[in-house]
């Protein structure tokens, strides 16, 4: 109903008119930016949600992805503006083309903060995101010689105008050695259908982009220059180390200064900040807002004891992660060196902890030193939550035990979503159609209601989804083939795994599956149908044998399809540069969604509710939200193996695992992993990257591939014959598709401000 009334409000703003000529006698470049303009006014017109409380959600990372399209659905503005188009003879398809992906995010957890702001705006709440303008977002992803090669992404150097606008406010952030001046770019950020939030993003103006040489590095002594050239660099050495300790400060000393100074004038007097600001701290990363926020406040003249209170009812913060190396814990002497105004502050803090509480684990300041940002997170704010109720769960019970023993109020659970305007209304236009004439759009604000679908489930439903799904299937062979040559046949089973680059998400258990697949067809065991296996994922540019997966994965690409009878059955692609936009060409063609990360080491994962949604049968151990998603959906319309989190954290404390065991007595994973040896593979690839590889396997192993192999064959081949029996597949892909609602990001973003934030929402 709201967006028909949009609809006409907004009818009128004609393209010719944005462009100063007709549509006919523009160049597709015009049009862009022709609807840029259009975007921006329809975006300046709805203003942005108001209130006297406001939310900061500061995060290293925001991963937008393309905005036009999203843009246009959420004004209300799509159709018009296509049907215009349309009428001219051109494609807003190829418009797209033009715009260039802000790649400001590593995965899951820049992409969530996107999302989440998406959700912030549509639901009324005042919220600001507050983030880095990083010149390059993360690298741009090729492959040569079946290895991955990086180069800066350098998505601000448009040939066409910017999403981006320059604020007025200028603020100056002080390092221990020399002063920087910021700016700030505020980007609207639309809501579905109501106003909009904002995303802002600083940037220093001493940044030299000159300074960027042989692809992505630069002289990272040269700090003031540096500093926002690119999204994490290399951390690698202590100077890529320190520098991001550089960037996270300033972050945290512009979001500090931006807050206080904006609610002093909304009338806080600051002794009563928490009922102006409440900010949301995503992961460790911007934790230095904590001792920043309390210095400010001593500055203007608050009792530090005071201070300190007031920042933890302003601060709330969420875990991601239970991985030991991506807790940050930074040696006081980069501190020190960075910002040694907070120092005295951090040093306050943990006396403070030191005083009350005896247990190690719970110190801010270690033995060595080093300073614990989690842990000085959990004592300075009034909320950690976890992303998925396993990882809740973990957290609570193992990896925070001690803290929650000190805070049982403080800690929640708040499972992540997507936001259904991008993950299916623009990226599935199709489905989206389908379940609007199914039930109704009442869903598109209310997720919960395709839950209705399963009222309507019949023969004609199941095939309109079927042809739905070949026909996104044809959709992506033809992006493929032109993005990167790869021919795929629609035909065959899309087999799905897209995801960032790391041992605990299990690349290389896909990988020994496909070498026994092949091995197997190679013996004259020949699959029921085609199978495609689809990845893409980035490694990080120092994670060697993250690196050694995609060699081995491309190497194994290339003999498949070199051979004659194999290449019948399976074939192996992997996606150059996996992004927003490709992951929203291809979740829509998915079949099968591999979710198959170690149990107990994926927080939550938010692919695995894209693929459901877009009606993929996940594939998957109990962990992160896939433990949600098989409990919604019910076990017949799931596929789930391997060990559980509870054996997995067991094996662990217990430290007796040994692959070499499992490589010894089990002939197929020996097969698969000499396999990574063989003839055929050293002669399409790099005999050390492979050779560090299978060792890697047979000596450490240490997310546990082996102990899972065998079910997760079985479970594979049960899922390919399910595949067969059309009818039933496409029935347990409604079922998917029925119950995703529940992880719709409104749900999630209400779930926080009813517990953490507790903003009003701007009616009007
Ligand atoms: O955050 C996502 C989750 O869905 C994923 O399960 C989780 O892996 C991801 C250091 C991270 N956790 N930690 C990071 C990113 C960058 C970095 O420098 C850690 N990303 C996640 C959303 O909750």
């Amino acid at each position: 109903m709201a967006d028909a009334v949009t609809q006409t409000r907004d009818a009128g703003t004609g393209i010719a008119r944005y462009a100063g000529k007709p549509i006919a006698n523009c160049t597709n470049l015009e049009l862009f930016n022709a609807l840029l303009r259009m975007v921006r006014d329809a975006a300046q017109a709805r203003g942005t949600n108001q209130g006297k409380k406001r939310l900061y959600y500061v995060s290293a990372e925001f991963l937008i992805g393309k905005l036009l399209s999203n843009n246009l659905i959420n004004l209300g503005l799509y159709e018009q503006v296509r049907a215009e188009l349309a009428a001219a003879g051109r494609s807003l398809a190829e418009l797209e083309e033009l715009e260039s992906e802000p790649s400001l995010g590593n995965g899951g957890l820049g992409r969530l903060a996107a999302c989440f702001l998406d959700s912030c705006a549509t639901l009324g709440l005042p919220a600001d995101g507050i983030g880095l303008a990083y010149h390059c977002g993360l690298f741009r992803q090729s492959f040569l010689g079946n290895k991955q090669c990086e180069t800066p992404d350098g998505w601000l150097t448009w040939g066409q105008e910017s999403w981006m606008r320059r604020a007025s406010l200028h603020q100056t952030v002080s390092f221990g050695d020399f002063d920087v001046t910021s700016t700030l770019y505020d980007i609207d950020v639309t809501g579905y259908g109501s106003k909009c939030a904002r995303l802002r993003l600083f940037d220093v103006d001493s940044a030299d982009e000159r300074l960027i040489k042989d692809g992505i590095a630069f002289d990272k002594r040269r700090v003031a220059q540096g500093l926002t050239l690119f999204l994490y660099p290399d951390d690698s050495d202590d100077e890529g180390r320190i520098l991001r300790v550089y960037q996270e400060y300033f972050m945290c000393s512009n979001a500090a200064q931006l807050i206080l100074a904006e609610c002093e004038e909304r009338g806080s007097n600051l002794r009563d900040l928490a009922d102006y600001a409440a900010v949301q701290i995503n992961d460790t990363h911007p934790s230095m807002i904590i001792p920043e926020l309390i210095r400010l406040l001593v500055q203007r003249g608050i009792a530090f004891d005071e201070a300190r209170g007031i920042v933890r009812d302003v601060c709330a913060y969420t875990n991601h992660t239970i991985l030991a190396e991506a807790l940050e814990c930074w040696p006081k002497s980069f501190l020190q060196r960075v910002a040694p105004q907070i120092v005295p502050i951090i040093e306050r803090l943990d006396a403070d902890v030191r005083k009350s509480c005896k247990e190690p684990f719970v110190q801010i300041v270690d033995e060595h030193d080093n300073v614990h940002m989690a842990n000085m997170d959990i004592h300075l704010s009034h909320s950690t939550n976890g992303v998925a109720a396993l990882h809740t769960k973990i957290l609570e019970d193992v990896e925070l035990a001690p803290f929650r023993r000190l805070y049982p109020e403080r800690f929640n659970n708040k499972t992540n979503g997507i936001t259904f305007r991008r993950w299916c209304i623009a990226c599935n236009p199709e489905l989206a159609a389908l379940v609007d004439r199914t039930i109704g759009d009442g869903w598109r604000h209310d997720a919960t209601q395709l839950e209705r679908l399963l009222e309507h489930e019949d023969d004609a439903l199941l095939g309109e989804l079927a042809a739905i799904k070949r026909r996104n299937k044809e959709r992506f062979a033809t992006w493929i083939e032109r993005h990167q040559g790869a021919k795929v046949d629609p035909e065959s089973v899309f087999d799905v795994q897209s995801k960032r680059l790391h041992e605990y998400k299990r690349q290389q258990l896909n990988l020994l599956w496909a070498i026994d697949a092949y091995l197997g067809i190679k013996a004259g065991k020949l699959p029921r149908r085609k199978v495609t296996v689809i990845f893409g994922a980035k490694a990080a540019p120092a994670y060697t044998i993250a690196k050694d997966v995609i060699h081995a994965i491309l190497c194994l690409s290339q003999v498949v399809a070199a051979d004659p009878v194999a290449n019948k059955w399976l074939q192996i692609v992997m996606i150059e540069n996996y992004n927003v936009t490709a992951a929203e060409r291809l979740i829509p063609a998915a079949d099968i969604s591999e979710q198959i990360s170690l149990a107990s080491k994926e927080a939550s994962g938010t692919g695995n509710m894209k693929f459901m949604l877009n009606g993929a049968l996940t594939l998957g151990t109990m962990d992160g939200a896939n433990v949600e998603i098989a409990g919604l959906v019910g076990a017949g319309n799931i596929f789930t193996f391997g060990e559980s989190s509870d054996e997995v954290i067991a094996r662990y404390q217990r430290g007796d695992y040994d692959p070499m065991s499992y490589y010894q007595d089990d002939e197929r994973i020996k097969a698969a992993v000499d396999f990574l040896l063989s003839h055929d593979m050293l002669a399409a690839g790099d005999g050390h990257s492979l050779d560090r590889l299978a060792h890697e396997l047979m000596c450490k192993d240490w997310f546990m591939t082996f102990p899972d192999f065998d079910a997760y064959l079985a479970e594979k081949d049960r899922m390919l014959e399910a595949a067969e029996d059309e009818a039933t597949w496409q029935s347990k892909c409604l079922v998917n598709i029925a119950k995703a609602g529940f992880f719709s990001s409104d749900r999630t973003i209400a779930e926080y401000n009813r517990d953490i934030w507790h903003l009003t929402p701007d009616a009007d």
